[in-house]
């Protein structure tokens, strides 16, 4: 056995888990590899660090599995769970394609669950803001830590019984980065496993990294096979009435119950690299955030990076992806979902890093018009999740209209035969590909470098049909709070609402904050105070404007480099191409490359400020600050909109 207590000198019994089941006691070798009869199909357990090792061993004596499979992240192993996949018809193959699957998940586990997802801390505060008295909070669910347990007893004694046990152990980032974060996560479906080899560096390196650092964020997960209960869709198991996702920051732990989709289930990504990552960012004094990451060179040869957050389901990976219109600009990716900076020490520069490996992007929409580079990326080792597939062994959805073969039919996401006619979509809204960012032709030559790439913007955006401009930036950096405080974004389908209401989502962060949105922005206010700080500018984007005809005024797409190109000449200090109006600075006359452009452009709707929409939008966001952060709002955002509201006086 190695002598772990050398390296890990933190290590404790956990008293979470352990809380509700009896801990196992390590007595014989014999019991190395066997865990009360539970066999150990993949793996060595005496190769676990102690605390990693007593992880696996209350959870297998809390939803005793029958077997346990430590993942190697191996191209054998992955070989080994697709075909049990196929054999329990959860994955069908995609012929057309290499290595392509698809998924079609029970109809009422396709997205995440927002309503029964829970911060858990001993006080409500750390986790919500003083909302308005009797206002519920919709910036986080908090629970108890009881609350969770009991949740726990609940839904886990047993809950795997006749089944699997896998044990991922992941890395969000590069493995060694000192920006990254290590993480386990147990689990009961091998969908999980094949996705989280995609979406994270999963297996053997990092079971190695473990061994050396016992600090890891424990993730449980279930599907939920309620015992005695037959199941409607058996290849998809899932316990939607009694689904649950929570998050207890303070031990660094996730428990998720009765989902297999997505961020409900592949735990590295909304749940640790957001929700846990903004708690140990906000300790560390990093942050960890829901923003694309991409590289740009201009014709100069002048090459800088930029952030940006954007609603789930807004455009952050066709951005992140973007092929410029523009001649002689080159975009390359970074990531498209989620950014961790920190301050480096040298360069006083935000410094970030992607901590996923993969893309699990949007599949509606994508096409060789609008996302090109996605659709070199996808077509090969991808998981596709509840899109359409075609006679011809492929995948189709909405969007995809032009890129069909003449003579294929069609199979919808439910598995029915589908055309146009029947008024349904072929792929549902949601519907997902899931593959390795390393397979997109502009990756960026320094998307896994270990200390990050250094950040000159960060972009604000979402889906606003009126009233907001294409671009403006802020005054400062409190502004840029600020901007990122009150940013509102229609709808989409990456969660559970309907239609198409307006919705609040400051930073993009609404259903991820892992702490009171009150603290959070106190903490963005610091940066300004950090010695030798060389702070981002910020700006407010918006592709989504629409005329009084409904037709979006903005292109969109491979032209946004046009505002990406604007935004870099203000970055560089070019004083002449801005002009200031009471939201911001937006650009002078003549000053957005509108060059070789096919449409035109009515620049006087896209940038017009209406003062009845603006009165009502500072009003709007009064009445949000004051009854979703209440008391918690800091002074110098509360001065930012009272300075904002002095200033559209003047519209
Ligand atoms: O379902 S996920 O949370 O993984 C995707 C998203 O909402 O951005
Ligand atoms: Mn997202």
């Amino acid at each position: 056995m190695p002598e772990f207590s050398e390296f890990c000198d933190d290590y404790a019994p956990s008293s979470d888990l352990s809380s509700v089941v009896k801990r196992v006691k390590v007595q014989s070798p014999i019991f190395y590899n066997n865990l009360r009869g539970v066999s150990i199909v993949h793996g060595h357990i005496d190769s676990l660090s102690p605390k990693l090792r007593e992880f696996v061993e209350s959870n297998v004596e809390l939803c005793r599995p029958s077997h346990v499979h430590i993942c190697d992240g191996s191209e054998a192993e992955n070989t080994k769970l697709t075909r049990l996949m196929v054999s329990q018809g959860t994955l069908r193959p995609l012929p057309k394609y290499k290595n392509c699957w698809l998924a079609l998940t029970n109809p009422k586990d396709v997205a995440r669950v927002e309503s029964r997802t829970f911060m858990c801390t001993r006080n409500r505060s750390e986790t919500v803001s003083k909302t308005r008295a009797g206002a519920a909070s919709k910036l986080g669910n908090w629970m108890s830590l009881e609350d969770m347990q009991l949740a726990i007893k609940e839904r886990f004694p047993g809950c795997m019984e006749g089944h699997t046990m896998y044990v991922i152990p992941f890395s969000m980032g590069p493995v060694g980065s000192p920006l990254s974060k290590l993480g386990v996560e147990i689990t009961d479906s091998p969908y999980v496993v094949a996705s989280m080899r995609i979406m994270t560096r999963m297996g053997s390196q990092v079971l190695k990294a473990l061994a050396t650092n016992c600090d890891f964020v424990k993730a449980l997960h279930a599907l939920g096979r309620p015992l005695g209960k037959t199941h409607e869709n058996p290849s998809w198991p899932c316990d939607p009435e009694r689904t649950i996702i929570m998050h207890n920051p303070e031990a660094n732990e996730i428990v998720s119950y009765g989902s297999g989709y997505g961020g409900n289930s592949l735990l590295g990504k909304k749940c640790f690299a957001l929700r846990i990552g903004s708690c140990i960012a906000k300790k560390e004094g990093w942050l960890a955030e829901h923003m694309l990451i991409l590289g740009i060179t201009n014709p100069q040869g002048v090459k800088r990076y930029i952030v940006a957050a954007f609603p789930s389901a807004c455009g952050k990976t066709n951005l992140a992806m973007l092929q410029s219109s523009l001649p002689g600009y080159k975009v390359e990716c970074v990531g498209d979902d989620i950014a961790w900076m920190k301050v480096h020490p040298r360069t006083g520069k935000l410094h970030a890093i992607n901590p996923e490996n993969g893309f699990f992007g949007v599949a509606p929409g994508t096409s060789t018009e609008t996302n090109p580079n996605a659709m070199k990326t996808v077509f090969s080792n991808t998981v596709f999740t509840n899109v359409a597939s075609t006679s011809d062994g492929g995948v189709f959805w909405e969007g995809m209209e032009k890129e069909l073969p003449p003579g294929v039919s069609i199979t919808d996401w439910h598995g029915k035969a589908w055309n146009k006619s029947m008024g349904t979509t072929a792929a549902h809204p949601n519907s997902r590909f899931c593959s390795p960012a390393n397979q997109c032709p502009i990756m960026d030559p320094a998307w896994e470098a270990s200390e990050g790439v250094p950040i000159d913007a960060i972009l604000f955006g979402g889906r606003r049909p009126a009233g907001v401009p294409l671009v403006y930036e802020a005054f400062d950096w409190d502004h840029g709070v600020f901007l990122g405080a009150s940013m509102r974004s229609e709808a989409t389908a990456a969660a559970e609402f309907k239609g198409k209401m307006i919705m609040h989502d400051p930073f993009a962060m609404r259903p991820f904050f892992g702490y009171n949105f009150g603290h959070y922005l106190q903490h963005w206010l610091s940066f300004k105070d950090r010695p030798n700080i060389q702070l981002p500018k910020i700006f407010h984007v918006n592709w989504f404007r629409k005329n009084d005809q409904g037709k979006f005024l903005w292109p969109g797409f491979g032209d946004n480099i046009r505002v990406l190109d604007w935004v870099l000449r203000r970055v560089e200090g070019d004083s002449e191409s801005a002009v200031k109006t009471p939201i911001g600075y937006v650009p002078a006359p003549g000053a957005l490359n509108l060059e070789g452009l096919q449409e035109n452009i009515d620049l006087q709707q896209l940038f017009h400020l209406p003062k009845d929409f603006w009165t009502q939008e500072v009003e709007e966001i009064g009445r949000y600050f004051e009854e979703q952060v209440g008391e918690d709002l800091p002074k110098p955002v509360a001065a930012q909109l009272e300075a904002l509201k002095a200033r559209v006086t003047s519209l």
